[in-house]
């Protein structure tokens, strides 16, 4: 076993309390999370994150896999029937209609008439394409997986396609997010730059919700907010029409996490187009452009930066994880991964008690309580352990992977912690952490992310 054979932890005096909550413990408990979170046709996030989400899905849906796979093919079916007409696989899917406790809700979107005809309203941006990852993992765990994979794959293909048309318009092999919201870090301080940059002006008036849930301190600011909802504003006078918000929207940004998991769902659809014996040459193309694009124009000096199209810039002013989730989806080349591992090393990522905080403590933004500038997070640690394992980085990968075990034995399933003290900063009782323990606990070998095979 390589990662959850012994919690190697300190010896503290809670230390043989902890060792106690053994794997099959947490693996039970994190089985009672989803079962209490499932809605029928798919997973509520947890109380402050109420509905279906566009990355969380296919983590979800990898959590069920290992022990409900049935439910694993619901989620991800419920997902990609929302699917738009013009391909795109939306953000937040609102499935019974409701904005319940969460803003921005159904109304100030507007986006229903594009949501498809009998589907529930959805928002109008993205988040990182997993889906493919998911459909393969889920249709390993079915009796009838060929079956699931044919239903999908066009699909996927129609979701991707809509990213190099629409997000991609110059060929550059790199599509770019128009929110900060699409990149799923979505406070991340590389944004501060694109997002002040522009000109607000009045904003019709809005409640937010994300702070009844949880502590101000620990989310974003008003003026993010602000911007946020600016934003948000902006697409639903353009109708959703992307060439209207291209031409009008002051945050266009390459953000090379985006691209790199984008890179690894090409991979994924590869490898689904060959056990479907179908052509793989389109998602192959996909795949050779955009690791070419994130190694010749974003990579440099041991990290990736995002690009900021509209103000034609590099994004150099911060220190986040942003810049090596590449190692994730196989676009570095050997070189690069050994530059990337040696400053995530120089710039503290490994020195605070759990890694890896979100943004570099050495970075003056760093804020260890706050949305993205600090805590640690299941979701960046599970692309850090996967891009690390790929690139021969085991004995990183595994002290991620202990460091996170520890905080779920502590804390429960939590959606972020403190990097020094472990506290839980954001929201509790949060299925992803969960769905992600379980598919840790049963890949613990940590195969190669999604090389075609
Ligand atoms: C957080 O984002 C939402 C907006 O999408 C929010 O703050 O309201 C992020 O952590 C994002 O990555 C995640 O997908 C979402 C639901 O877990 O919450």
């Amino acid at each position: 076993m390589f990662l959850f054979s012994k919690v190697r932890a300190s010896h503290d005096s809670s230390t043989a309390e902890r060792e106690a909550i053994t794997i099959t413990t947490l693996t039970e408990r994190a089985r009672e999370t989803l079962n209490g979170a499932w809605l029928g046709t798919h997973t509520k996030i947890n109380e402050m994150y109420p509905h279906q989400w566009g990355w969380d899905a296919p983590f979800l849906s990898m959590g069920w896999a290992t022990f409900k796979p049935e439910r694993a093919r619901q989620e991800l079916t419920s997902q990609l029937s929302h699917q738009w007409s013009n391909g795109m696989i939306p953000q937040i899917i609102f499935h019974d209609g409701e904005a319940r406790q969460y803003f921005p809700g159904p109304e100030r979107w507007q986006a229903h008439p594009h949501s498809g005809q009998d589907g529930a309203p959805t928002s109008g941006c993205v988040q990182p394409p997993l889906q493919a990852i998911g459909v393969r993992r889920v249709a390993q765990a079915l009796p009838d997986g060929r079956d699931f994979l044919k239903w999908a794959y066009p699909r996927l293909l129609q979701w991707h396609r809509y990213l190099y048309r629409e997000r991609d318009p110059d060929g550059r092999g790199l599509v770019y997010v128009r929110h900060p919201w699409e990149t799923g870090l979505d406070n991340l301080p590389d944004w501060d730059g694109s997002l002040f940059g522009f000109e607000l002006s009045d904003i019709p008036a809005y409640e937010r919700k994300d702070n009844q849930h949880v502590d101000d301190r620990h989310r974003p600011d008003n003026e993010y907010y602000d911007r946020y909802t600016a934003l948000v504003d902006r697409f639903r006078a353009a109708d959703y029409d992307e060439a209207a918000i291209r031409n009008n929207c002051p945050f266009l940004v390459e953000d090379p996490a985006y691209n790199a998991m984008l890179c690894a769902a090409n991979r994924a659809l590869i490898d689904i187009a060959r056990q479907l014996d179908r052509s793989a040459t389109e998602p192959e193309q996909w795949f050779r452009a955009t690791s070419q694009g994130l190694r010749d124009q974003l990579y440099d000096n041991g990290r990736f930066y995002a690009y900021d199209r509209y103000n034609e810039t590099m994004l150099d002013d911060h220190e986040s994880l942003m810049g090596y989730i590449p190692l994730f989806g196989g676009a570095p080349t050997d070189r690069q991964a050994q530059s990337m591992v040696d400053r995530l090393d120089a710039m503290g990522y490994f020195d605070t008690r759990y890694a890896l905080p979100t943004t570099s403590p050495d970075d003056p933004a760093f804020d260890p309580e706050k949305y993205w500038r600090g805590p640690v997070w299941g979701f960046t640690n599970w692309l850090m352990i996967r891009g690390l394992s790929d690139y021969g980085f085991h004995d990183r990968a595994r002290s991620i992977e202990q460091g996170s075990l520890e905080l779920i034995q502590r804390h429960g399933f939590c959606e972020n912690h403190h990097p020094q003290s472990g506290e839980p900063t954001g929201a509790k009782g949060f299925t992803v952490t969960a769905a992600l323990f379980l598919e840790r606990a049963q890949n613990n070998s940590c195969p190669k992310t999604d090389a075609p095979s």
